[in-house]
């Protein structure tokens, strides 16, 4: 397992490139990027500045055309950024392209793209063998196509962000070695993967519910709440990588909860892939509580993701509680002063809990996991649902 080496002596910085598409409006990129700094921030960069264009597509060369990446490299070269991160999935022929460009004697510049982020963060946060495993099994399969000498090269001169995990190898990292190295890590993880059943078959039978949902929405916060454990939450992204199971009771009902990672708009395939067992879990049990956090402005496009990625890994059509967290934080509409009155903003409220609940194919309950509001109707329907 690749060490995980921080070289970068100041905070690294950063610039994010997205494009404007029929299918994605101005303010939906907006809404992208939003997030990508956060995975930026997350990974300890800070973003200088965010560029974008109106394109069909993306150019098939550069991502984005040729007198937007002059602009950008413009800046890059005055304000001396470290790296360039791309809001989609560059395929290694852009990669490759895009690296000669911003790269000459006197700089190096990183190219990252959505995926890589999102890997570099995993890379950071594996806690456990089973997640480190996971984790740079997904990294080997993203690098293996974008193997580049420029990588051996870059990498040898700079840690940070984008080049943990495999990209602190030395040169001869070649596919060869890569390749060698993923097959010994498939064969790790189904040694692991075995062991995980058995403990899974050892449970006794008893009922088990998962909370799933989009990225920092509270579900690690709700296990503490409801278990009065003590799992790892926090205000980034993916605080939580490795699936704990905590044994409950309630009204004399006992049941399995588990706490699993978050899901996030655009995971790279590979990782979902290197996870199916993590995410066993969630295939696995009885129940869902698909947690959402009320007070994000795209909440709705993220239980779509949530949706989806069920699909993904066969779990859609479980019996599953749509549960509306951070009640405390729902703000109708920030702008007006609405927000001062509370009767008004109750109202609000109580217009969106009726509209969910008539419309909502699945049964629906909002809460406050931090403020420990309405949890007595979240209990009862745990138990109503646990009880055989
Ligand atoms: N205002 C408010 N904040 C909350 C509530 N529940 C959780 N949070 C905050 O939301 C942030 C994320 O909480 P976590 O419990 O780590 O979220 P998670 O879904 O486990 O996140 P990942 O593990 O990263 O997927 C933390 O800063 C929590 O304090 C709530 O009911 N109201
Ligand atoms: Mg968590």
């Amino acid at each position: 397992m690749a060490k995980l080496i921080v070289t970068a002596k100041r905070q690294e910085t950063c610039v994010l490139v997205g494009i404007i598409t029929q299918q994605q409006s101005r303010a939906l990129l907006e809404e992208y990027l939003d997030e990508l700094a956060f995975l930026a921030e997350t990974a300890h960069a800070l973003t200088l500045k965010r560029f974008s264009q109106s394109l069909p597509h993306p150019d098939s060369r550069t991502f984005v055309g040729s007198g937007k990446i002059e602009e950008i490299k413009t800046f890059v070269f005055e304000n001396d950024v470290d790296m360039v991160i791309f809001d989609d999935e560059l395929a290694p022929s852009q990669l490759r392209n895009l690296e000669q460009i911003f790269n000459n004697e006197d700089k190096k510049v990183k190219i990252l793209d959505r995926n890589n982020l999102i890997l570099d963060i995993f890379a950071n946060r594996a806690r456990t063998a089973h997640a480190k495993v996971q984790v740079e099994l997904a990294q080997y399969q993203y690098l293996l196509p974008r193997l580049t000498k420029m990588w051996s090269h870059l990498e040898r001169q700079k840690g940070g962000i984008g080049m943990r995990g495999p990209g602190e190898q030395e040169i001869e990292t070649d596919r060869r070695i890569v390749r060698d190295r993923i097959a010994f890590l498939k064969k790790e993880l189904e040694v692991i993967d075995r062991q995980k059943r058995t403990q899974r078959g050892n449970r006794g039978g008893l009922k088990r519910v998962a909370l799933v949902g989009y990225t920092n929405v509270g579900k690690s916060t709700l296990m503490n709440v409801l278990s009065k454990s003590d799992v790892f939450a926090e205000n980034k992204l993916f605080a939580t990588l490795d699936t704990t199971v905590r044994k409950m009771v309630l009204d004399n009902q006992p049941f399995l909860l588990s706490d699993t990672v978050g899901f996030i708009r655009k995971l790279p395939h590979d990782l979902i892939e290197s996870f199916k067992s993590t995410l066993d879990e969630v295939r696995e049990s009885d129940l869902l509580i698909h947690v959402v956090d009320l007070s994000h402005p795209q909440f709705e496009d993220h239980i779509k993701v949530v949706n989806d990625t069920l699909k993904d890994i066969e779990s859609g059509h479980k019996k599953t509680l749509l549960l509306f967290n951070k009640i405390d934080a729902y703000h109708p509409d920030p702008e007006e002063e609405i927000l001062a009155d509370e009767h008004l903003r109750k109202h609000t409220l109580a217009t969106l809990k009726r509209t969910w609940m008539n419309h909502a194919q699945t049964d629906v309950i909002f809460i406050s996991a931090q403020k420990k509001q309405n949890l007595e109707e979240l209990r009862a329907w745990i138990v109503r649902h646990v009880s055989y």
